[in-house]
């Protein structure tokens, strides 16, 4: 009688290591089970735009742009200064560039971009030597306080 109200030592410390192997093992699913999709409709309407404007990411998550009119690009550029057309290739560190996605032939093409830093990425449509940028067909990806996306549309529709 007396023996089975005692601990059991070896069950104990077995139960424990099993309780920190299960929390391991959880925080490390974690990012992956987090991770979110966003996306983004690009030329809705025929229109010069990007859908939402601004995308708030976490790294890790990926942001899926679609197509659906037109010929576009997506391609980060610099908050200020020089904003249209952004170049080939993206402003960086970690910028990008999809090239011309065209879905003239109603293909809906999309091109997908993963998030790898925390720092805002201001991007922009580089068609027609950046008339479609200075008209406005403007993003950005995890804007601050002192780089706001209205500010960086500013910015685009003056460059
Ligand atoms: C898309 O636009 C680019 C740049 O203007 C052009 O080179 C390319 O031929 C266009 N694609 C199509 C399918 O019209
Ligand atoms: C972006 O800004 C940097 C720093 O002002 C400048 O050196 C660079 O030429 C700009 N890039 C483009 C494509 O205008
Ligand atoms: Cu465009």
């Amino acid at each position: 009688m007396s023996s089975s109200c005692k601990k059991n030592p070896s069950l104990s410390s077995s139960l424990i290591s099993q309780t920190m192997f299960s929390k391991v093992f959880f925080l490390a699913l974690v990012p992956a089970i987090l991770a979110v999709d966003h996306a983004v409709t690009v030329g809705a309407n025929n229109g010069l735009t990007f859908t939402p404007t601004t995308i708030t990411a976490a790294v890790g998550d990926t942001v899926t742009f679609t197509v659906v009119s037109r010929n576009h690009s997506i391609t980060t550029t610099n908050f200020s200064g020089a904003v249209c057309p952004p170049p080939p290739g993206g402003v960086g560190p970690n910028g990008f560039d999809s090239g011309f996605l065209s879905d003239l032939d109603g293909s809906q093409p999309s091109f997908t971009y993963t998030v790898v830093d925390t720092a805002p990425h201001f991007g922009a449509c580089m068609q027609a030597a950046g008339a479609h940028c200075r008209a406005g067909m403007t993003f950005a990806i995890n804007p601050t306080t002192t780089q706001t996306y209205a500010q960086f549309l500013a910015n685009a529709k003056a460059s």
